[in-house]
């Protein structure tokens, strides 16, 4: 035991007049493992396009910005989407593919809100996605609802696949209803158990508007929910702004489990580049996963 103990002390007293030697062998390592193992970076962005609807598609000003911000990212989870003709997430579409070199493919939900006492506000989820990095691996579904009820607008559900590299995930995406975000937060437990289940994966995302801040949801209790543990990253951290008013409200989220834990590199990001409310009262929030190629 003493003798561990001396040793100890001595590489302690050691590495201390070899540390600036340590810096660069360390500089080293870094350089051959990045040789060895190539990784790629995507981003991932959720956005809560305010009653993305018909007059909202009609302005050509707001649109054009829609199409600016949304082109920055790999995939972009929108919420929000208010068309009772389900045309402008279409429209929307084919206008971002008409000014962008990437063409974008999108997922698009049934209409969310499928229990009679929802459907007073309904809306649509999509995703986006640049398909020279992304696969899909399934098409998305609404979680059923219809056993709990425990949500205004169902969580939408997909699974991807980053092309070149081992990852796959299920993405998925939710608005919860303000007066009842703390229930709802607290039951997408039940959604992050369902999908790595049912699409047989541990890695699962789910991001969107929480309204997990400010008069809705005090944000000191995530630790207390079982979507709060170490299981869970939460990789938009309190302090992120994520809504237009001068208030700081966190209410944009994306929690990670499994493997996306380690794939989230710690880069994230509100965009607020934008100030005009006519284009939404939120930022849309961003991560970046690093992931492996094969
Ligand atoms: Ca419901
Ligand atoms: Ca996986
Ligand atoms: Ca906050
Ligand atoms: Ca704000």
């Amino acid at each position: 035991m003493k003798k561990l103990t001396v040793q100890i002390s001595l590489m302690l007293i050691f590495s201390m007049f070899i540390l600036p030697g340590c810096t660069e062998l360390r500089f080293k390592d870094n350089t051959i493992s990045d040789e060895q193992y190539n990784t790629t970076n995507i981003s991932i962005a959720s956005f809560n396009i305010k009653i993305f609807g018909k007059t909202k598609a009609s302005n050509d000003t707001v649109m054009a910005s829609l199409v600016e911000i949304v082109s920055k990212y790999d995939i972009i989870a929108i919420q929000e989407i208010k068309d009772i003709n389900q045309e402008v997430p279409y429209e929307f579409l084919e206008l971002l593919n008409n000014n962008t070199t990437t063409q974008y493919q999108m997922l698009l939900s049934e209409r969310s809100g499928s229990q009679d006492d929802d459907k007073s506000s309904q809306e649509q989820y999509a995703i986006l996605y640049n398909p020279e990095l992304i696969s899909v691996i399934d098409n998305g579904t609404l979680y059923n609802d219809s056993v709990n009820d425990s949500f205004q607008r169902e969580p939408f559900l997909a699974h991807l696949s980053v092309k070149n590299t081992t990852l796959d995930f299920v993405l998925g995406v939710i608005h919860t209803k303000p007066a009842a975000a703390e229930e709802e937060i607290s039951a997408l437990i039940d959604v992050f158990n369902w999908s790595t289940e049912y699409y047989e994966d541990q890695d699962v995302m789910i991001v969107g508007d929480y309204n997990a801040d400010c008069s809705y949801f005090d944000e000191e209790d995530i630790i207390d929910l079982e979507i709060g543990s170490e299981e869970f990253l939460w990789a938009i951290p309190n302090e992120a702004d994520t809504n237009l008013a001068g208030s700081n409200c966190t209410y944009d989220r994306m929690v990670l489990t499994g493997g996306l834990k380690s794939n989230f590199n710690g880069t994230w990001g509100v965009d607020n580049t934008f100030s005009s409310s006519s284009i939404s009262d939120h930022w849309p929030v961003w991560i970046e996963l690093e992931i492996r190629i094969d």
